[in-house]
């Protein structure tokens, strides 16, 4: 409790504040920065959010998109290098260890600003001064608003604009409210949301239908071509090389929400995405509610995240990593299947 006294006491006067979020930033990381940025601009605040990386076209409706600095943009680095060391306060959203912001990491690390971190991953580093942090949270978003709402009493500062920023994050954490993780206080807190005017209608249209032409057909491309589907052990996944992105034009976000249809196939239990990209294999892993991916993610590709929605890193070839996930997978069916076992024993 005394963190959260000294953190009220840190933001009650206005501060030079920067907001930062993982690399390759989703709705979820976009939404809870920009919502958070919102609120703080009426608090009299001057806040600045730099992302490390650039991130999906279909995010740019958000409020405050304009002004978000990428660091990874070569004309922007300088001011976005000079925000962070002028900084009082950093929050840090949606992740849990610095690693996330790349590039950008050792300039956050050797700031002298008091550190906020908000998230709902598994194992947070120990970065912060302040960790508002649950992993029972679907999303950063749900986070964010509990922040402002309950611990701020801030309800009347938010707005429609920062509604649509919160929902946006809640709504693609939760799979459009599909997975395990939409609780009951999901739903009330996206209800409060529509009634401060989030357009939830308009939000699932700008993020889910707005496909290019190019998207759709890579799509199709992937599941005809690239899905590789083991029944034995409940296994489905793709391996996407850096010839077929470049055949499609792929831009960021093309690849997002393409695992989905893996483990969407009856039978399957963990599903993955495997990219080739210019630093390695980028790896995303989905399971059913019973089994979880986040260890091992972490104890095989260097990586981790929720139970049921993992990433990880390798950085051996593309055929090379999709052999070595098959023999893990087989060595390991009795660590990962086990609990599934057992469940299917007692029904
Ligand atoms: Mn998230």
């Amino acid at each position: 409790m005394q963190a959260l006294e000294l953190f009220k006491n840190k933001i009650a006067s206005p501060a030079k504040i920067v907001i930062t979020t993982h690399h390759k930033p989703d709705a979820d990381a976009l939404g809870s920065s920009l919502g958070l940025k919102n609120y703080l601009i009426k608090k009299g605040h001057e806040v600045t959010v730099i992302t490390p990386s650039d991130y999906p076209s279909f995010l740019h409706w958000m409020k405050g998109n304009e002004e978000v600095i990428n660091f990874e943009d070569k004309s922007h680095q300088k001011e976005a290098i000079q925000k962070i060391e002028a900084a009082e306060i950093i929050f840090c959203l949606d992740f849990s260890c610095l690693s996330r912001l790349q590039s950008m990491q050792d300039h956050v690390k050797n700031s002298s600003a008091y550190i906020v971190n908000i998230d709902h991953h598994q194992d947070p580093k120990d970065f912060s001064q302040f960790s508002y942090w649950s992993t029972d949270a679907a999303a950063t978003c749900e986070l964010v608003y509990e922040l402002i709402v309950d611990e701020l009493g801030d309800k009347d500062l938010l707005d429609a604009d920062i509604a649509d920023c919160l929902y946006a994050g809640i709504m693609t954490d939760t799979g459009g409210f599909r997975h395990p993780n939409t609780t009951k206080n999901v739903h009330l807190i996206t209800a409060e949301l529509i009634e401060l005017g989030a357009d939830n209608t308009k939000i699932s249209k700008l993020i889910y239908d707005t496909n290019s032409v190019n998207r759709l057909k890579f799509i199709g491309f992937a599941i005809s071509r690239r899905l590789v589907i083991n029944q034995d052990l409940r296994i489905a996944y793709f391996a996407i090389s850096k010839k077929d992105l470049k055949k499609y034009a792929s831009q960021t976000g093309d690849t997002e929400g393409l695992v989905n249809y893996a483990l969407s196939i009856d039978g399957i239990k963990i599903a993955a995405l495997f990219t080739e990209r210019e630093d390695g294999i980028k790896i995303s892993f989905r399971s059913v509610e019973e089994v979880a991916v986040n260890k091992f993610a972490q104890e095989h590709f260097n990586g981790g995240g929720h139970k049921n929605a993992s990433g990880g890193k390798s950085d051996l070839t593309l055929s090379e990593t999709t052999e070595k996930f098959e023999q893990l997978i087989k060595d390991n069916t009795n660590t990962l299947y086990n609990q599934l076992e057992l469940i299917h024993e007692k029904n």
